[in-house]
């Protein structure tokens, strides 16, 4: 072909074509590239057409079989480099797709159980071995049950409608405020004389148990607080017990917990159904007792209440206080959960927020 006879830049822009097409990473820069050389307008096709027009009559056969050989050349390497990037672009596709049969199969998502429920199965594993078995009792509990059976009197300040939450129309029902209900329940079963006028804890000698469960407050949400909670009641009645063994079993509790290391401390506390009665504070792991605001910069924190049973509570199931004793504890799930796993804000158990929840492996 007679490159001589067309113009300088279309020259050097033919020359460079097949560099410049192989160039071409994607059908979009292809695209572009056809465009400047055979497009309809403003192409070097387009122009040399024109300039085809305006060639004088005895130069039109040699310059037109030049302008038509090179239009036929650009547009068989734009069509077969179209080709070819089709064909990269299907079988980038396929790749993306592809099913790789050495790989596993993708697991199908699993539930499991929520961080505040295995803390309770494992607060019930580590007093199993001890002697303690499981208990429960209804969340809609009876005024009776949550107060009376508990030598609450009736003018208590947890009693009113500012802290407890009642059943409206229902007289006397209410969610309950704590688990220590079923300790009267439990009491009322094993103090109540069968047809050989022998009690279920006369049968048995003892009881020892644990009641985990939701407990309801009208307490205001922040950090240590929530309006639903959970709680681990414990509780033994037997003859001679003291609060060495309250203290010890609590003790030994906490360091299957926490680990050997755990610090726990007795401060004398008030509750109707105790005498004496204590609270039971573990040193704050989060800031090692150097003081945060989950400790409230005390370096402690309170996670129960405990203390030797009221009389008054064994003699309300026909249970005679001078032969049997005992004691009983309830623990704040959420407050332990919160200290086992090192977690500042006890909001977070109730937000169910996958990539909390998937963390909690502190609670396994
Ligand atoms: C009681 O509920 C008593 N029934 C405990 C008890 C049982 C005493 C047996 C004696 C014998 P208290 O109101 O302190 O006690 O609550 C016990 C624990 O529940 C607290 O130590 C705390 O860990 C937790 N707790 C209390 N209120 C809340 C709340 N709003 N949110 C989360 N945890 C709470």
């Amino acid at each position: 072909m007679e490159l001589s006879l067309l113009p300088p830049d279309i020259q050097d822009a033919h020359r460079s074509f097949p560099g410049t097409l192989a160039a071409c990473a994607d059908l979009d820069a292809l695209m572009r590239l056809k465009g400047a050389f055979v497009g309809r307008e403003g192409s070097h096709a387009a122009r040399l057409m024109e300039l085809l027009k305006a060639a004088p009559k005895d130069q039109k056969r040699d310059l037109g079989a030049a302008v038509n050989a090179l239009k036929n050349e650009w547009d068989q390497a734009l069509k077969s480099r179209q080709a070819e990037l089709e064909q990269e672009r299907l079988r980038l596709a396929a790749l993306a797709s592809a099913w790789d049969p050495d790989l596993p199969p993708p697991l199908p998502a699993q539930g499991a159980l929520h961080p505040l429920n295995r803390l309770m199965n494992r607060l019930v594993d580590v007093f199993r071995p001890l002697g303690f078995h499981v208990e429960e009792g209804p969340e809609a509990e009876t005024e009776a049950h949550n107060f009376d059976g508990l030598n609450i009197p009736p003018d208590h300040p947890a009693r009113g409608s500012a802290d407890t939450f009642y059943f409206k129309g229902q007289d006397g029902l209410l969610l309950r405020t704590h688990t220590s209900p079923v300790q009267v329940r439990v009491l009322l079963r094993i103090g109540a004389r069968g047809a050989d006028g022998r009690s279920e804890l006369e049968r048995r000698g003892g009881i020892k148990f644990l009641a985990p469960g939701r407990v309801y407050r009208k307490d205001e949400i922040d950090p240590t607080h929530s309006p639903m909670f959970h709680q681990v009641e414990g509780m033994i009645v037997g003859k001679g017990i003291g609060m060495h063994h309250l203290k010890g079993t609590l003790a030994y509790a906490m360091k299957a917990l926490f680990g050997p290391g755990a610090e726990v401390r007795f401060r004398p506390s008030y509750f109707p159904f105790v005498e004496p009665g204590a609270e039971m504070d573990v040193r704050c792991p989060l800031c090692e007792g150097a003081g945060c605001r989950v400790c409230k910069g005390s370096g402690w924190v309170e996670l129960l209440g405990a203390g030797l049973l009221h009389p008054n509570i064994l003699a309300y199931a026909g249970i005679d206080p001078e032969i049997w004793s005992g004691y009983a504890f309830g623990m704040g799930v959420e407050r332990t959960a919160m200290m086992v796993s090192e977690t500042p804000d006890l909001r977070l158990f109730f937000e169910n927020d996958q990539r909390f929840l998937r963390t909690m492996g502190g609670l396994d």
